[in-house]
């Protein structure tokens, strides 16, 4: 396919450029046409050397992972695998320099292809990586054994089991890179590679791994710091072992047990789940009535009303940004408190290196506090963060209509109330949105952006671009009671107060949870989150008459509250914490608050195993997730997995809640459903659109 490579000779080198939009991924016939190019210039009496380019804006970003899921079996994956193997031997055993020119990312595959070619140069912002983990493989083109022995072990044992990126310059610290090119890449690639006397093939290289014992330590360590932080996933160890075995057997038998590890991979619901969360990440972009090309507005300034938890967090997420931001608050005190807050974020950013000096001056100056609406009129964006009560917001919401300019954006970060009421307090509905962060908004990715019943499409496709802007993920979710995070952790709390009283521990519950995947299990999450911030909304919603989830109301959060035990913040909340400690520690006087709400409900306690626990909660996301979507508050059961993987840190190889569903099988959901309706009672409702699903064999993927 020479359109997808093309050919050309320069300057006495030859110049192979991949062309293939938008990432130059390796699809079908793009590695073949790549030897193909590699063994023309060998053959080529015009060029005394070769070059590899990517066209566009990137190197190769890695093999194309739309065909991952036509590989079927492990014979097919064995036979691929060895496939690109060979190819890659065939480019190496290239007679003449061979240099890899690299601007954007080459990743995965494409590193891989870069490690085969001779030398590797780079622009000062291009980035190298194995990112192959976050999609529940490992390198599968030799990564796992020509990466240790131009870099070493240890960091190609980071690089394979983080997947992270990894700039241009440490790159070439490592030796990954030999050459950061100023100015014309090409040109500087050509120069370069003429330079070169001679070819230096990367698996014949074995002065980095020499020291074989240290290596192998290096894999021990790996896989006992996995431990704490693979979280039940498969592919960052199966990375470890790949490497140790090119170590240990040499490069060819290395080779080839990465060649059967990676087969074990691909084909794994790991693997499956992080493909799909893959693309399920960059579909919640694209609203499906909102154009790609929607024009957008800019948003050069900005505003934030609430300088608490909340309030200050999303104003330093404008300033990181770049973005001047006015911050309000009614009185001195609550600003001062807001701002010392900021203050201690950004320098505990400076004490960990994360910022510098100059950028700590910067980006606090951006932070401009007031007490007034002074230069409101002037911003392109408010972001109201007040106190969550409605008369509150809604004058608030009705002051920013009257003192912002017509075009303003006006913003909410409300978690539980209704959107609607705000936009019509501000006069200006089609200009309203719900921004809903998670807590702390300077860290957490997510943003949940609310689309009210009047929200212009412009302001919709603003958000979203907005959010990408502070560097957030940004999903689209309609304005119904809880948006999509919170209504369905109604559910997950629900059946965890209530499987408490049923005769599980808190320790218990949360331990089957965090084996599960979750960061943190319910009750401690709710310990660091504050248990008063529930109590409070279940106050208000019981005002209005409303329950966050239906059916039986654990009294046992409430006891808490009344008793002032909100969690780490007064020492004890659902565990106890010994003083400057975070270290929960189980209480037996939970255990008797639980034994006493289950005699007022009479239930008799059991002893209930993690099984259970898992199948109790993660059952009940799923059929309110169902809901939502036959309800439309949101658009894809991707949208609801990317909202649970970044907003309540979801285990990625579970792909997230719906996902996970669609591997336990619809049909087996919904007779879960079926069977607790019968045993715990009719807040069970089977949700339509999963029995539709279940009765007609499909899945919420593919639906
Ligand atoms: N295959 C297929 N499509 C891809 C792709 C890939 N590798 N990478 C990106 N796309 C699509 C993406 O879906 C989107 O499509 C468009 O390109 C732009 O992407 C043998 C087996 C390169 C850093 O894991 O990390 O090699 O939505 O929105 O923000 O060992 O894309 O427009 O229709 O993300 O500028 C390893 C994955 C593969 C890299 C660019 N490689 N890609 O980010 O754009 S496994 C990766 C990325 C492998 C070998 C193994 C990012 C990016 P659409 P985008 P971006």
């Amino acid at each position: 396919m020479p359109d997808l490579v093309r050919y050309e000779l320069r300057d006495r080198a030859a110049v192979i450029t991949v062309d293939n939009p938008p990432v130059n991924a390796l699809s079908p016939g793009v590695p073949d046409a790549i030897e193909a190019a590699v063994a023309r210039a060998a053959q080529d009496t015009a060029a005394r050397a070769v070059v590899l380019i990517g066209a566009g804006s990137t190197f190769i970003a890695g093999a194309d992972i739309r065909y991952f899921e036509t590989i079927a079996t492990p014979e097919a994956s064995l036979e691929r695998s060895r496939a690109i193997h060979a190819r890659l031997r065939n480019i190496e055993d290239c007679s003449k320099p061979l240099v890899a020119a690299i601007h954007g990312t080459a990743l995965g595959g494409g590193l891989e292809f870069a490690m085969a070619c001779h030398y590797r140069v780079a622009v000062s912002t291009a980035k190298v990586g194995q990112p192959e983990v976050l999609l529940g493989i490992i390198p599968g083109a030799g990564g796992t054994q020509r990466l240790p022995r131009i870099a070493g072990a240890e960091l190609a044992i980071e690089m394979c089991t983080l997947g992270q990126h990894v700039p241009a310059a440490r790159a070439a610290a490592a030796g990954i890179v030999d050459q950061i090119i100023e100015g014309d890449l090409l040109a500087g690639a050509i120069a370069f590679a003429l330079e070169q006397g001679g070819i230096r093939k990367s698996r014949d290289q074995n002065v980095k791994i020499a020291d074989s014992a240290a290596a192998i330590a290096a894999c021990a360590q790996a896989r006992h710091n996995l431990k704490r932080t693979a979280r039940g996933a498969h592919a960052p160890y199966a990375a470890v072992d790949a490497i140790q075995a090119g170590i240990e057997l040499g490069f060819d038998a290395g080779s080839d047990r990465e060649i059967e590890i990676f087969a074990g991979c691909v084909l794994s619901t790991e693997s499956r789940a992080m493909v799909k969360l893959f693309f399920a990440e960059r579909e919640v972009a694209k609203i499906p009535d909102v154009p790609k090309d929607m024009p957008t507005l800019e948003i050069r300034s900005a505003a934030v009303v609430g300088a608490g938890t909340m309030g200050g967090g999303i104003a330093m997420n404008y300033a990181n940004a770049g973005i001047p931001v006015l911050l309000k608050e009614v009185t001195q005190e609550a600003l001062d408190r807001g701002l010392a807050t900021i203050r201690r974020n950004y320098e505990s950013s400076l004490a960990k290196g994360k910022i510098t000096r100059e950028q700590f001056d910067r980006t606090l100056a951006l932070i401009q506090p007031t007490l007034t609406y002074d230069g409101f009129d002037q911003v392109d964006i408010v972001t109201e963060a007040v106190f969550e009560n409605m008369d509150l917001k809604k004058s608030t919401f009705a002051d920013l209509g009257r003192v912002t300019k017509p075009e303003c954006i006006l913003a909410t970060n409300t978690s539980t109330l209704d959107v609607d009421e705000f936009a019509r307090a501000s006069g200006r509905p089609g200009k309203v949105i719900g921004t809903h962060y998670f807590s702390p908004a300077n860290v957490m990715k997510l943003v949940e952006i609310v689309r009210g019943r009047e929200s212009a499409r412009q302001t919709i496709a603003t958000g979203m671009k907005l959010a990408k802007k502070l560097n957030k993920v940004g999903v689209l979710v309609g304005n119904c009671f809880g948006f999509v995070a919170n209504r369905m952790i109604a559910y997950y709390m629900r059946e965890a107060y209530l499987l408490l009283e049923e005769g599980a521990s808190v320790s218990h519950i949360d331990h089957a949870l965090v084996e599960f995947g979750m960061p943190v299990g319910p009750f401690a999450m709710q310990d660091i989150a504050g248990i008063d911030v529930g109590a409070r909304i279940r106050q208000y919603l019981r005002s209005i008459g409303k329950h966050r989830a239906e059916g039986p109301q654990s009294p046992v959060p409430d006891w808490l509250f009344h008793m002032g035990r909100y969690g780490q913040k007064t020492g004890s909340g659902w565990y106890r914490y010994e003083p400057g400690s975070r270290m929960p520690i189980p209480d037996p006087l939970i255990d008797e608050l639980a034994e006493k709400a289950a005699a007022e409900r009479g239930i008799e306690r059991r002893a209930i195993s993690e099984d259970e626990i898992i199948a109790r909660i993660m059952t009940a996301l799923a059929n309110e997730g169902a809901n939502i979507l036959e309800e439309g508050y949101a658009a894809r059961p991707g949208d609801i997995d990317v909202i649970y993987v970044y907003g309540f840190g979801f285990p990625r190889h579970r792909g997230g809640p719906m996902y996970y569903a669609d591997t336990v099988g619809l049909p087996t959901v919904l007779d879960r459903v079926r069977r607790y309706r019968d045993q715990l009672g009719d807040h069970w409702n089977p949700a339509p659109l999963l029995e539709h699903l279940a009765s007609s064999g499909r899945a919420f993927y593919g639906a």
